[in-house]
């Protein structure tokens, strides 16, 4: 009690009302702790606000809403609104009890449990006045809290030595690429320079290759014009022949009626009229105007007929020469006997007619003007589609004909001298090619340095060496996966393929704490629903590791995360955490 009064006498020697608080409430305290060993102070109240708290003087409520004598406070009746005068009762609904929990934390809990039957404070200090036969457990409680906080702070601890050491190899990979990205700009010029270059003389090579190549099939496709307009004469001859029966050296309306193909109207016969449909309206026609005006006009039923009758030929050859299979059938008897007369007479053997042009052209030869472009532009797999079609063209240029036939229609080999200059355009295209890869190569690692060093990987760069790692957990259903700064995905356990759930986006942790959360984004659609997104919480752990990964909302995942990369808080030294006693 002197020192009470003490405390309150010394306090009265100081006008400033802050000065005299901060002064009565430490040197007091010091006082009242030093001689006693407790501090004195109301039940509910904490150390910090016991000076607020003396007997020989009036309280004055906190928010000054009343001044009451001392005996007032704790008498379970509340006269201020803040409570401030009932901090060891239940009398004023927004009060708040203050437990000691020597050995433990000190707690506050609403004034409305104090005395409630229920023991709320480890230290039971709340149920002075019920039934409630509470225990005090804070020293138990204060052993585990203790040991808790010494486990975290061996984690911050080798989680700092972790977070550290990626922060160092964060640094120098950055650094590393970034120097790579400088050595590569600077070998982007010359590698253009040298793409051009090469270009230009593929350009200038392919001049003189182009046109021997173009001269050289001009001249094939003349002489196949020649031969093929040599076949047309010798058809029109023999048909002149065959069709001018009596030899006069005319083919008359009479000599036309005896072909059953000029019978327009397919009546049976072949009338004067449409005889004279073929001769011109004439009544005969010599060879200048047969060849010139009617073979054009009847070869191709002419051409028909007589292929109509060979195959009748070859058929009846068949059956001189080969035993005919018991018949099983009642014998055709649409079909002539064998030994009946042929009407019309047998043309000359003839080679089989074919008309070359009729027949589709088999490229041959590769004209590299024609796609050059697309070819460069595309991807390197055309490169491999090149050398196919070089083999090819190369094949057409010296394999030799593997029939008589086959002469008219390919393309005969090649001179010395194209060939030549096929193999110096072939030499400026793979040098230009080899050129123009190495270009691109470079700008395509350029354009990937440049994303990589766009990533933001922690203030320190720490976060850097999770990048390209990737971290999978299962649950009863799903397998998930984290890549950091690339993707998360879920594949089902009973397989199938992956599903996106999110590319990499952004840092979205909050103001001062940005790295604690990893946001990816633009997943897979989900039907009726978003993009898949994923929210990663990213937490201090000993060792990289995806500890859960749920699912809240429709199509929005949300992972925990564990890394020793995000250990970067210093712990605080062992035992540090006091205790109010
Ligand atoms: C799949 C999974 C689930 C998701 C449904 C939505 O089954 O991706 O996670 O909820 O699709 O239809």
């Amino acid at each position: 009690m002197e020192i009470f009064v003490f405390c309150w006498f010394t306090s009265l020697f100081h006008n400033n009302m802050a000065i005299k608080k901060a002064f009565t409430f430490v040197i007091c305290s010091i006082l009242i702790f030093g001689v006693t060993g407790r501090i004195e102070r109301p039940r509910g109240v904490a150390i910090s606000k016991a000076s607020f708290y003396l007997p020989d003087r009036p309280f004055v409520c906190f928010d000054g809403s009343a001044t009451i004598s001392f005996e007032k406070v704790n008498d379970d009746y509340c006269d201020c609104t803040d409570a401030s005068d009932e901090p060891g009762t239940s009398a004023c609904p927004n009060g708040s009890f203050h437990c000691t929990n020597a050995g433990h934390k000190p707690q506050y809990i609403p004034s409305s449990r104090v005395n409630d039957g229920i023991c709320d404070c480890c230290d039971g200090t709340d149920e002075y006045d019920s039934d409630a036969q509470c225990t005090n457990y804070c020293k138990e409680l204060g052993k585990k809290a203790r040991e808790e906080a010494e486990r975290q702070r061996q984690l911050l601890e080798e989680g700092r030595k972790v977070y550290l050491d990626y922060a160092v190899r964060g640094k120098e990979s950055v650094k590393e690429k970034q120097e790579r990205l400088e050595q590569l700009r600077a070998e982007k010029d010359e590698a253009e320079r040298r793409k051009n270059e090469l270009e230009g003389v593929k350009k200038e090579a392919e001049v003189p290759e182009t046109e021997a190549k173009e001269q050289h099939k001009k001249a094939w496709e003349e002489e196949k014009a020649r031969l093929q307009s040599n076949q047309e004469n010798e058809r029109s001859d023999n048909a002149f022949k065959i069709l001018d029966t009596n030899n006069d050296g005319v083919v008359s309306v009479e000599e036309m009626q005896e072909h059953s193909e000029f019978d327009i109207d397919t009546d049976g016969t072949v009338s004067v009229e449409e005889a004279k449909e073929y001769l011109e309206d004439s009544e005969q026609v010599d060879y200048e105007t047969f060849h010139g005006k009617v073979w054009p006009n009847i070869k191709e039923i002419y051409t028909k007929e007589k292929e109509k009758q060979e195959a009748q030929e070859e058929e009846l050859a068949k059956g001189d020469t080969e035993q005919p299979p018991e018949p099983t059938v009642a014998p055709d008897t649409t079909t002539p006997p064998p030994e009946e007369p042929v009407t019309t007479p047998t043309p000359t053997a003839q080679p089989p007619e074919v008309d070359p042009l009729l027949e589709p052209e088999e490229d041959l030869h590769h004209n590299y003007d024609d796609d050059e472009e697309d070819r460069y532009n595309e991807d390197e797999d055309d490169d491999d589609d090149d050398e196919e079609e070089k083999e090819e063209d190369k094949k057409a240029e010296v394999e030799p004909p593997s029939s008589a036939s086959d002469t008219d229609d390919k393309m005969p080999e090649y001179d010395e001298n194209t060939k030549g200059l096929i193999e110096l355009a072939d030499k400026a295209r793979e040098d230009f090619n080899e050129a123009d890869r190495k270009f691109r190569d470079i700008e395509s690692e350029i354009s990937k340095l440049e994303s990589l060093l766009d990533i933001d990987f922690g203030g320190e760069t720490e976060f850097y060496p999770l990048y390209g790692e990737c971290f999978e957990m299962t649950d009863r259903e799903y397998t998930y996966k984290l890549c950091p700064f690339d993707k998360a995905t879920q594949r089902s356990k009973n397989g199938g393929s992956e599903t996106s759930l999110g590319k990499w986006s952004h840092w979205d942790g909050p103001d001062g704490n940005k790295y604690s959360v990893m946001k990816f984004e633009k997943g897979q659609n989900c039907w009726n629903g978003p993009d898949r997104s994923v929210k990663v919480n990213v937490n201090c752990g000993k060792e990289n590791q995806l500890l859960t990964a749920t699912e809240p909302n429709k199509c929005e995942y949300e992972f925990q995360f564990v890394t020793p990369t995000a250990c970067s808080q210093v712990p605080s030294p062992a035992d540090e955490s006091h205790d109010e006693l």
